[in-house]
């Protein structure tokens, strides 16, 4: 049986749950295939933690595809991110109170990775299933980024496919009205949708995503 790891993070910045662990909780065991299901875990919010915490996963699980996802307050829509970039810049302290600014994911690495997911398929395939989803040009500067830059670093020359995968809030962490959210089971079923296509595109599909500045 192969695994597809799928990862949310645990809640930060004073929230009691993250609608990226809630979704993808309730996605651990689906079968995306005869002999590929996925395999769901929690990430800690923290610098010092989550990449560790990641590496300790693939090394235990060997992973076939690997998608990290995480809350991205203020999208409206299940974003794909596109590129994880070498800097941490935190807004507000992780969940250990480390505040990194300005510093490096991995002294002396890449500036950026991209994904290596079929994220143009993804998107599609999500709003097939009538779900908003968009291509993402920055994944922020925080530990999603951070995340993303390891796990793409960790895995470049395998045959690994891996990246990371945004969601907005859930209606019910919303105060201010003009905020976006997406209901659970929306996102729960677009996570899905993505996961299913990723794992079963390996050419990706050619449709703009871009964006004018
Ligand atoms: N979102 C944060 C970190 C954890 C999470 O779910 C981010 O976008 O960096």
């Amino acid at each position: 049986m192969r695994t597809v790891l799928l990862t949310g993070f645990e809640p930060f910045d004073q929230d009691s749950v993250n609608p990226s662990w809630e979704a993808v909780r309730q996605l651990d065991g689906v079968q995306l295939d005869d002999d590929v299901r996925i395999v769901a875990h929690r990430l800690p919010c923290a610098f010092a933690t989550a990449g560790e915490c990641l590496a300790r996963l693939i090394d235990e699980l060997h992973p076939a595809m690997v998608i990290a996802t995480g809350l991205g307050p203020g999208r409206s829509d299940i974003s794909f991110e596109r590129v994880a970039i070498n800097i941490n810049d935190a807004r507000i302290p992780d969940n250990l109170g480390e505040q990194p600014i300005d510093t490096a994911v991995v002294t002396g690495g890449p500036a950026a990775y991209f994904t290596t997911l079929p994220i143009k398929a993804m998107v599609k395939a999500v709003r097939e299933a009538g779900i908003a989803a968009s291509v993402s040009q920055t994944a922020g500067t925080f530990v999603c980024n951070q995340v993303f830059y390891l796990l793409q670093h960790a895995l470049t020359g395998t045959s690994v496919r891996s990246g990371f995968i945004h969601v907005p809030l859930l209606p019910e962490q919303v105060t201010e009205a003009q905020r976006p959210s997406m209901e659970l089971n929306t996102l729960v079923t677009g996570l899905q949708a993505a996961v299913l296509a990723a794992w079963h595109t390996t050419v990706d599909a050619k449709e703009a995503g871009g964006q004018v500045s």
